[in-house]
């Protein structure tokens, strides 16, 4: 078989990259590992940047979102049971988007589906050849026999643990890595949310984060040990956590109800230099990982898209190469800002275990500086609505 562009990833990077691109008669092929169900099944991010939601414009899949999507023009930001209000739409003239992935990836498979998107699911050992030459190709396990596809380019969209980084020589390869010593337990209940906004919350417990998806589900975490499984938590057990960890009158009227969905997220922030070896081209969790705290990987993993998107058109319609030239560079100066604004979040609101007095007290200080100041509110409200593509 032979394509313009080998996507290896049937998540929504990979999705909505083959989308874009096939709206612009450039030809993809998907290769994924799960089966579409599997990949629907994974709950993850939920907070959309107003970019990624005009790229799913673009894409010609936001039917469904423009009509159930949330608009947030703020969120809360808690420390024990102070609080505060951060004004998005009053900073920065944008809001954010609260459409779940798990529904944004099923928007994408449906109208690759309704395109005759070629996804081939349940793919083995899939390796990379010859991405450094003008004849790169792919080979892959199907049905217990070995088939190779053969692709002008090749894009990595296989997630923090696929193949495509690792097929980048380790002395090509530069990462970087920081590891959270704590986890977040997510839990999925068809409640209605606490609060209209999302609520952050720094305690003396740990963090904790009330989200939602729609009106009836509500999307709760809370820091928990590295140590603990989703068993350790029943769900009274996280309900008067999670009360112990927001403000009083939010916790008083939180409605509790049975998990649909619990598991544990661990914290780490990754990135890998360069996203681009020959003619594979690294995007979203395939090249870097943020820890959730500023409802950053699933929007960056959008810029890379927009990024290369925008190079592989330019060079296979137009033979303009500078933006596949320069895919790696843009993306990860974008990468790199994200980085940072999700460590900052990450560093302000949880407790660390080797934390001192002095350590929480100057976490406390930069939440009443952000309490108190314009400036500094508006520079979180940039970094959280999502910086320039
Ligand atoms: P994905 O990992 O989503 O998709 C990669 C796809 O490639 C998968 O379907 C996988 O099956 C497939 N694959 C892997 N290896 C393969 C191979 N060898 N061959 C073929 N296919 C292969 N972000 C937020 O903003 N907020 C959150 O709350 C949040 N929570 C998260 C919780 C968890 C547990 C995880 C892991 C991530 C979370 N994220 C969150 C980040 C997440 O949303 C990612 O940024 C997003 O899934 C990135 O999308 P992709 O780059 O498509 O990678
Ligand atoms: C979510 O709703 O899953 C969510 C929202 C904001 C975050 C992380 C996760 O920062």
């Amino acid at each position: 078989m032979r394509t313009q562009v080998l996507i290896i990833g049937g998540g929504p990077s990979g999705l909505l990259l083959s989308q874009l691109l096939a709206k612009k008669g450039i030809d993809t092929v998907v290769l994924e590992r799960k089966t579409r169900d599997y990949v629907l099944g994974r709950i993850r991010a939920g907070i959309l940047e107003t970019g990624f939601v005009e790229l799913m414009r673009q894409a010609g899949v936001a039917e469904r979102m423009d009509k159930e999507c949330f608009v947030h023009d703020g969120t809360v930001i808690a420390n024990g049971n102070t609080q505060f209000r951060i004004d998005f739409t009053e900073h920065t003239g944008t809001p954010v988007v609260v459409y779940g992935q798990t529904e944004l990836t099923r928007d994408l498979y449906d109208a690759r589906e309704a395109a005759g998107g070629k996804i081939i699911f349940e793919v083995g050992n899939v390796r990379i050849h010859d991405a450094t030459t003008a004849y790169p190709y792919v080979t892959y396990e199907k049905d217990g026999r070995e088939l190779t596809i053969h692709a002008d380019y090749i894009a990595g969209c296989d997630g923090f643990h696929g193949v495509s980084r690792q097929s980048i020589p380790v002395d090509v390869r530069r990462e970087y890595e920081k590891i959270y010593p704590f986890g977040w337990l997510g839990i999925l209940s068809e409640t209605p949310p606490v609060h209209h906004e999302l609520i952050y919350s720094s305690s003396d417990r740990g963090f904790s984060l009330c989200s939602m998806r729609n009106d009836h589900l509500s999307r709760y975490y809370i820091q928990c040990s590295l140590s603990d499984s989703p068993n350790d938590w029943s769900d009274q057990l996280f309900w008067d956590e999670l009360k112990r960890r927001i403000p009083e009158d939010y916790a008083s009227k939180l409605e509790t109800g049975p998990s649909i969905e619990k598991s544990i997220a661990p914290l780490r922030s990754f990135v890998t230099e360069p996203m681009r070896w020959g003619r594979l081209f690294l995007c979203g969790d395939a090249a870097h990982i943020v820890p959730p705290t500023g409802a950053k990987g699933l929007n960056t993993a959008a810029s890379d898209i927009h990024y290369l998107y925008h190079g592989l058109v330019s060079e296979i319609l137009d033979g303009d190469l500078e933006g596949i030239d320069r895919y790696s560079e843009r993306a990860l100066a974008r990468i790199w800002k994200a980085e940072r604004f999700s460590w900052w979040m990450t560093n302000l609101l949880h407790r660390f275990p080797d934390q001192s007095d002095f350590d929480v007290k100057m976490q406390s200080a930069e939440l009443a500086f952000l309490q108190g100041n314009v400036q500094a509110q508006s520079t979180m409200a940039q970094n959280y609505v999502g910086l320039p593509y």
